[in-house]
């Protein structure tokens, strides 16, 4: 069975971080080994009050023990990182357990809509960078991806401001850029993927629903690391992702629920296990 270290925090409300990368990546049939980084009540998006409870000083021994009992993972996938020092861990996890079989995601959660989320500031940002350079594949979405490029925020650039957007990300991951919550469609939105290799970028999209629903990074980069785990190609995998990412957001939106607390996508978890 394929394995994947998961370094993200536990929000105990919001389905997002572990609480999505444990039973996605689990369906998919890939092991997901969590490595939190922290425990907060519920995600930090227009919740206040929520409790955090920061594990940084247990990390180190918590990979050490993984290390002794010879744990090697096939993927190692980062998520929302609470601070510098947490990046330095996931930077020393790889060097410590990759070798050239082992993939690296690394989904630079930081901002959206323009803006960084609480508790980030510019010296976190510039670090992320240097976490993005030790990648295979990076998926920001596009806050985070003029953030790294230094490019100004704008929600609507058409497909040239895309292009050079991605070709500018190209300079970080190894293999493939996939910037999220774009589209080569107006009205609607999904992903394009650019690999470094061959070239070749393709957009995929879907329909898009009002509203702001948290945790569909962390969805969409779990699906498409299960699956790329699995072994499956990046064009694949980044289309699975993006309708699997839909039909929970539309399902939310559906059940008219408050979309702070969690996309509703258990009804969907079946659609990932693979065939017999
Ligand atoms: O989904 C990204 C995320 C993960 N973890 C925490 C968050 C957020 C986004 O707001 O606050 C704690």
């Amino acid at each position: 069975m394929k394995r994947v270290f998961a370094v993200n925090d536990i929000s105990g409300i919001g389905k997002c971080s572990l609480t999505a990368a444990l039973p996605i990546i689990s369906a998919a049939g890939v092991e997901c080994d969590p490595i939190p980084t922290a425990v907060l009540s519920t995600h930090t998006g227009n919740i206040s009050g929520y409790t955090f409870r920061d594990l940084t000083s247990d990390l180190d021994a918590y990979a050490a023990h993984w290390k002794k009992i010879g744990i090697k993972p096939d993927t190692i996938y980062s998520g929302y990182l609470g601070s510098e020092k947490q990046i330095d861990f996931v930077i020393s996890l790889i060097d410590g357990f990759s070798g050239p079989e082992t993939m690296i995601t690394v989904d630079p959660a930081m901002a959206d809509s323009g803006v960084l989320y609480s508790g980030f500031d510019n010296s976190f940002a510039d670090k992320m960078k240097l976490l993005c350079s030790k990648a295979d594949i990076i998926t920001p979405n596009l806050t985070e991806a003029c953030i790294l490029t230094g490019n100004g925020y704008t929600e609507c650039g058409g497909p040239e401001f895309i292009r050079n957007l991605v070709l500018s990300l190209a300079r970080f991951p190894k293999k493939y850029v996939i910037l999220t919550g774009v589209s080569d469609i107006k009205g609607k939105t999904g992903c394009c993927v650019y690999d470094k290799a061959s070239g070749e970028a393709r957009y995929f999209s879907t329909g898009k629903c009002d509203g702001t629903y948290y945790g569909t990074g962390d969805i969409f980069t779990s699906v498409l690391t299960a699956l790329m785990t699995r072994g499956e190609d990046v064009f694949a995998s980044a289309e699975a992702a993006v309708e699997f990412t839909y039909k929970a957001v539309l399902e939310t939106y559906r059940q008219g629920t408050d979309p702070r607390l969690g996309i509703a996508f258990e009804k969907y978890l079946k659609d990932l296990v693979p065939g017999e």
